[in-house]
């Protein structure tokens, strides 16, 4: 399919950036708002984020593609439902503990926001 060669191709180099670019401070891809979160070439955004309880994350689609939100094994469910390009999804985490999340359209895109007191 062609679709999922394009996916593998846009994976690998967003997983490597993860890694590699997400600074604390610094660097063109590093949001502003430390709260606000990218959902960019098939990937979220910080890919894992902690915060403290009583904080509003929100994630902006950044592709072209929709996407979701959606918690997995999490200690709060949240689910943005189809996001298109430019929208956004808040969600405040009130408790503490980790929230695993992905794209319910493309499973293999995952994150993790880890809520601590
Ligand atoms: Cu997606």
């Amino acid at each position: 399919m062609k679709y999922k060669s394009v996916l593998m191709f846009l994976t690998v180099p967003a997983l490597l950036a993860a890694c590699t670019t997400f600074a604390p401070t610094g660097g063109n891809n590093t949001p502003t708002d430390p709260n606000t979160l990218s959902i960019q070439g098939f990937a979220f955004l910080p890919n894992t984020v902690t915060i403290l309880t009583g904080t509003t994350l929100t994630w902006e689609n950044k592709d072209s593609a929709n996407h979701t939100v959606t918690s997995t094994t999490a200690v709060q469910s949240f689910d943005s439902g189809a996001l298109a390009q430019g929208a956004k999804f808040s969600f405040k985490f009130t408790a503490a503990g980790t929230n695993n999340y992905f794209c319910s359209f493309h499973p293999a895109m995952t994150g993790k926001v880890i809520v601590t007191n």
